[in-house]
């Protein structure tokens, strides 16, 4: 009899509860009324009185452990189906994890550095804080130059001494200031200026320049890096052509033009029917720029230029407002797979 109790403990003690049935027999086994219990408890009466006392406290033990693994069980079920955990299908596959895209201008900037990288460029970055040093006066801009102004710069409240910069110029000089020639580099960089914010216009965007110095610079220099630079980043048949321009930091200076790749030059409203479009400025190194960088502009000469990533990937992927580079609308960003 003692035995057959010990059996039925362990039977109760390995019982798990996973279902609603299962407890059901599980209650109605034990604990009914023709059960397993009702059933010990009749047999204690035919046991000899001496013994009655020890397995007494079995079938205690036994009735407590059924009733206590009932009460439990009946809980977990209880909860477990309030968290609707019960009703999970686990053979259904996971949700997925989206993956990101690139951000256009990502793309074309590193575009950028590798058609550059091909020819020996290297990156070079440097604070956007700057000081009027190495965003004006040694880029030879006269004290009385209109991009000095409030209405232009974002200068730091009361030290007219530091302001945000308003091109990667600053790090081309800070890299001529600590380096002897020859230099190769590309500054790419966010800079700042204090325009009202419109389709063509923003108070910041990504500029990308470039700086080469070095003993014999030429304009044709100049001019073939920018042709090979166009016919990589757009295409073959890309033409180029050089305007005449003005910058405080090159003497003389240039604007460049592409051939419109949205119509081919014959005439569309991207290239406002004239059948080109500016990409960048350029122009040999003013030798007073040389001369506050302590390199000797009798010796060497240099190039520069400098264009908006912005602009570039308006031109690429035929976008006709720039604020939507920096809205961050997923519907937009998700576009763009290139790798
Ligand atoms: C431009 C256009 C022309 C330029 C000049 C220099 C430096 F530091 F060498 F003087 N860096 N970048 C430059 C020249 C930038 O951007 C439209």
């Amino acid at each position: 009899m003692e035995e057959k109790i010990k059996h039925l403990i362990e039977e109760v003690d390995a019982f798990r509860v996973e279902s609603k049935e299962q407890l059901e027999s599980f209650r109605l086994k034990f604990l009914s009324k023709k059960g397993i219990l009702a059933e010990v408890f009749s047999e204690m009466k035919s046991i000899e009185p001496a013994l009655r006392k020890d397995v007494g406290k079995w079938v205690n033990e036994l009735k407590n452990k059924a009733e206590e693994k009932l009460r439990i069980g009946a809980e977990e079920l209880e909860s477990s189906s309030d968290t609707g955990e019960a009703d999970i299908d686990f053979t259904l596959p996971g949700e997925p994890n989206e993956l990101g895209a690139r951000h256009p201008l990502s793309i074309v900037r590193r575009d950028i550095i590798d058609i550059f990288g091909r020819i020996g460029y290297t990156v070079a970055y440097g604070p956007e804080i700057e000081d009027d040093w190495h965003n004006f006066s040694a880029l030879n801009f006269p004290d009385n130059h209109p991009a000095r102004d409030m209405q232009d710069t974002f200068f730091i409240e009361k030290n007219p001494d530091i302001a945000l910069r308003t091109h990667t110029s600053s790090v081309q000089v800070r890299v001529m200031e600590t380096t002897k020639p020859p230099i190769r580099i590309l500054a790419p960089g966010l800079v700042y200026r204090n325009e009202a914010i419109s389709a063509r216009a923003h108070c910041f965007f990504h500029q990308i320049e470039g700086l080469y110095v070095d003993e014999g610079v030429s304009f044709a220099d100049l001019k073939q890096t920018l042709y090979y630079f166009a016919q990589q980043m757009f295409d073959e048949k890309t033409q180029v052509r050089f305007r005449p321009s003005y910058f405080p930091f090159t003497e003389p200076s240039a604007e460049m033009d592409i051939s419109c790749n949205i119509c081919g030059g014959k005439g569309c409203n991207v290239c406002k029917y004239s059948g080109w479009v500016e990409i960048l400025g350029c122009g040999m190194v003013h030798p007073n720029v040389l001369e506050n960088c302590k390199i000797d502009s009798k010796k060497y000469s240099g190039f520069a230029f400098g264009m908006g990533i912005e602009r570039i990937a308006m031109l690429r992927y035929q976008i006709n407002d720039l604020r939507i580079f920096s809205e961050n609308d997923v519907r937009f960003l998700k576009q763009f797979t290139s790798l």
